[in-house]
Parts: C-alpha cells; structure tokens; sequence
C-alpha cells in the first residue's frame, strides 16, 4: 500500500502545473498507514491571484466562446477517460482517503463518472422559459457567472469535487477548485485529465493548499462571482460572512445529525441492514449517514440486537484489500475528536454497547487512525452526544413511543440535512417523510440517489439546493429578455 516515492502534487493554472508562489509545501499523509505520500502546494492569495486571473482570460478567450454541445461533448469526454482509468482513481482515492476500495469502486469513481455525464445531458436538454402573449415575447437566456469557487471537504473527494465542477463547466464558467488538504490526489488527477481532454487554459484550475490561506483567499477574491462550498458547519459559516457582503452566489452543503426512524411495522432485516449502511458506510464519514437511530420501542431489543450484531461483523482493516468495509479515518486528529465523542457519551451516562476502542492490526496499520464501528444506548435524545456531528462510525440508538415522538425527535437538532424512515405503511412513510425538517428523506432506503433530484438541507445543514435544474440554475445567471411585438 506505500508508494514508494511520495508524490509531488503542483497547481494547475491556467493549464499549466506550477510550483506555489511562496515554495511552501504540506505533506499529505495516508490515514491507514501515516505514510508520507504527497507533497502537496501550501498556496497563498497570489496563487490564488493568478488562478482567478486565468480564468477571467479563459472566459474572455476559446473557453468563453464554446457552444453548449461542445461543452457538453468536453465533459463526456472527461467522463471517458476518468472511466478508462477508473482502476487507478480507486486506489488513489483509497490511500488517500483511508476508504475501502471497494467502495471508491462501488460509489466514489462510478459516481465521478456519472457527475459528468449526467450534467453532459443535463445541459444539451436544458430548456429555459418562454412567456409569450399578445404585447410580447418573453424567454429567458442562461449566462455563465464568471469564475467560480469550488471548495470540497476530505470525505468524497472526486464524488463531490466532479459534482460542482461538472455543471459549473457545463454552464460555461471557469472554475477554481480547492480541494480538501487532506486528500488532494484526485483532484490533481482530475486536472490531469482536464489537461489531457484539451479544455481551453484557464477554464479549470486547481490550488492546492489550507482553507485559512487558500480557501480564505479564493472566497474572498473580488473577481469570484460565487461559492459552492462543502464541509463543515462552523467553516461554512466562515464562508458566508465572508462571501455574503461581496454579494456573491452562495451553494453551501455542510454538516449532518440525520435520523434513521424504524418503525415496528418495518421489515426487520431490512431496517438493520439500510440502518447499518446509513451509520458505517466510509466510516460514518459522509454528511448524509444516519447516526441517531430511533426505534419503536416494542421492536427496540430485537433490533439493537441484530444491529449490534450486524455492526460487528464488519470487517475493519487494509482499505486496499477488496473484502474490507471499513477503512481508517481521515486523520488521527480527526480521531481524536470522535474519540472524544465516546468519552463524552460515557459521561453522559450513555453504555457503549459495541466498538468505542482502535483495533489491533498489524504493521504498518498499527500507525492508521482507525476506530471500530461503535453503538451507543442509554442516553438521552438531546444530549450533546445525540445532538453534534461526529462524524465517525458512531451512533446511538433511542426508543420512541409514537410517530410524533419520533418526528419531534428526529427534528430536535441544528441540522437537517437528509432523514431515513423504516416502515411497511406507506401512508406513514409519506405522512413522517412531509413532517421531516429536512432537504432528503428515504424511505425504506438510504442514499439512492437520482442525479436529477435536489439535494441539500435546512437549518444548520446549509443553504441552497444543487443536482439536476438546482445545479443549472446556481451555477448560471437567468436573464428575461422582453420582445415587443
Ligand atoms: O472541514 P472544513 P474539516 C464536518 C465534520 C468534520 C468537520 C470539520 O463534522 O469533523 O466538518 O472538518 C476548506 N475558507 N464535515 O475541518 O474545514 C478546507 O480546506 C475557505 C462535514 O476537515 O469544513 C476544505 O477544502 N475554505 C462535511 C473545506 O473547506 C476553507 C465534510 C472543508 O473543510 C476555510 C467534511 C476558509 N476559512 C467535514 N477553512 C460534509 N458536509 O460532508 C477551511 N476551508
């Protein structure tokens, strides 16, 4: 799993890879090892200076004059080579991320794929409106907003990276991108891509670097005209008060507390295993896993018991191996944190009934932040155990009396991002899924997505929706154009 020469990771401006303006560097680690792997640019205002300027020329320049079908036929063939290197995006992403490989295969890398050609299509059939009557015709024309900022966060790298950067091409922006620090490989692999597909210069570009320097820099900068932003609450709220007074487009995905409901009348098996999906799927580490569960409680024992079992059973290790289903965590800082979580819900008074320890695997593993998938119980709904993002494989399971207890718990927190409800009543389903505070509800399911749905949360989880029209219209400008007749 070591490589055996770090790699040396530059920007990509203007369709060129540069050294940082300052020569100052990060070293990027593999979270299941601790491994040395890259060396990645510590960018500043002046790399992102010249990345922003880049762009502004790409949209003045060949960027600026290309037609719909011909952006279209550059993403799809950004789509083909991702899909004929798909292989090797799999392993990058699975040492630099410290995910399974098999689910970069399963769901980052195909999901990659798809971004780009799902938005291909979504922008040759894009169908703007049209008001006519007898005074004049009205229609509506899509225009590029200009440069915009991409900022993306550790736990999906490519997934969520190609899912702002595809429509926000299709559209006809520039884009520059900052990637987490944590895991920049894909990202630079994606504008290796983009160098070799021949996009104009300039119309895609990567700086590299921390999000106080870089990131700060690149929302702060006069000539972004909007921010998609994905990551944390707290830094988002960064984001807004220094996007807002600039006036700038804003598309903020931040964090999650989301509820998994089962009902008694669910199908057992199923609500453990969708339930057991939604809390360990990459670690816990994606703002749509379900980490509150709340079960009816005359199904309660019967399902803590074939949950914990089932929980138990997955198998933690090498992410490279094919049979492992739960990798390492991103960092061992970000460990710690959840570490902390377990602590604090023992204090709290809350009984550890599964995982909560590191595991003993072998060298090197042993210097990997790994944690075993952890089930809590007996603690109270609104303890700050329950209530904060931990984002790790941690959960606690609650029972509930009736389906407006479960609603009122499920809505009792900052966030709302997304909500799975377990039941065979259909009309329940539908009654819980109109009662949720939140922008994605499942039901008998968790994270089945259609790419043309929107997808975003209320409250703390953020504003703004993307995915399908929702990503057309953020990352375009709607101009009525009135004809008299
Ligand atoms: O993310 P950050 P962190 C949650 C999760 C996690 C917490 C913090 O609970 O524990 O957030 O994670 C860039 N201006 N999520 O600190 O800082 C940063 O470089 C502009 C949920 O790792 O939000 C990175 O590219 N950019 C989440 C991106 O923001 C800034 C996924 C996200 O990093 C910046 C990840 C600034 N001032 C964590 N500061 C989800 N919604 O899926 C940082 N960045």
């Amino acid at each position: 799993m070591s490589l055996a020469q770090p790699r040396s990771v530059r920007n990509f401006v203007g369709g060129a890879f540069v050294d940082p303006v300052a020569d100052e560097w990060i070293d990027d680690l593999a979270p299941a090892t601790g491994e040395l792997i890259a060396r990645i640019p510590a960018s500043g205002a002046a790399d992102v200076d010249a990345a922003v300027a880049a762009g502004r020329a790409a949209l003045a320049g060949a960027w600026g004059r290309t037609s719909v079908a011909e952006r279209a036929d550059r993403l799809d063939a950004i789509a083909d080579v991702l899909e004929r290197r798909a292989e090797e995006i799999v392993a990058i992403e699975s040492l630099d991320a410290g995910k399974p490989s098999a689910l970069a295969r399963r769901l980052d890398v195909p999901r990659a794929i798809a971004n780009f050609r799902f938005f291909a299509g979504a922008v040759r059939h894009d169908e703007t409106g049209f008001f006519g009557s007898e005074k004049a015709l009205n229609y509506t024309l899509r225009r590029p907003l200009g440069v915009v900022a991409v900022i993306t966060p550790w736990n999906l790298p490519l997934y969520l990276l190609s899912w702002k950067v595809a429509p926000a091409l299709a559209m006809g922006n520039a884009v520059v991108a900052k990637p987490s620090e944590l895991t920049p490989l894909t990202a630079d692999l994606l504008a290796h891509v983009v160098a070799e597909v021949g996009l104009p210069a300039g119309a895609f570009n990567v700086v590299h670097g921390l999000g106080p320097a870089a990131g700060q820099a690149l929302v702060e900068h006069p000539d972004v005209a909007a921010v998609s932003f994905t990551g944390g609450t707290a830094t988002g709220k960064r984001v807004a008060a220094t996007a807002a007074p600039a006036f700038k487009k804003l598309s903020l995905e931040l964090g999650g507390k989301n509820p998994t409901i089962v009902f008694a009348d669910a199908d057992p098996q199923a609500a453990i295993d969708g339930a057991c999906r939604a809390a360990f799927t990459n670690q816990g580490e994606i703002c749509l896993c379900g980490s509150r569960i709340f079960v009816e409680r005359s199904a309660y024992a019967e399902f803590v018991d074939g949950f914990v079992k089932r929980a138990r059973a997955l198998k933690i290790g090498d992410p490279a191996a094919a049979d492992t289903e739960v990798g390492a965590l991103i960092s061992q800082a970000h460990r710690a944190k959840v570490e902390g979580y377990v602590a604090l819900a023992k204090q709290e008074g809350g009984e550890v009934v599964c995982g909560g320890a590191r595991p003993s695997l072998p060298s090197p593993l042993d210097g990997g932040a790994f944690l075993e998938p952890t089930v809590i119980t007996g603690l109270s709904p609104t303890c700050r155990t329950a209530t904060e993002e931990i984002f790790g494989p941690v959960v606690t399971v609650h029972p509930f009396d009736s389906e407006d207890e479960a609603v009122a718990l499920a809505n009792g927190v900052r966030y709302g991002l997304s909500a799975s409800v377990w039941t065979r009543d259909l009309s329940r389903g539908h009654r819980v899924a109109a009662a949720l505070d939140t922008g994605i509800v499942w039901v008998n399911t968790w994270l089945l997505r259609d790419l043309r749905t929107a997808f975003g949360g209320t409250k703390d989880s953020g504003v703004g929706r993307e995915g399908g029209r929702w990503s057309l219209d953020f990352y375009s400008d709607t101009r009525n154009v009135c004809v008299a007749l």
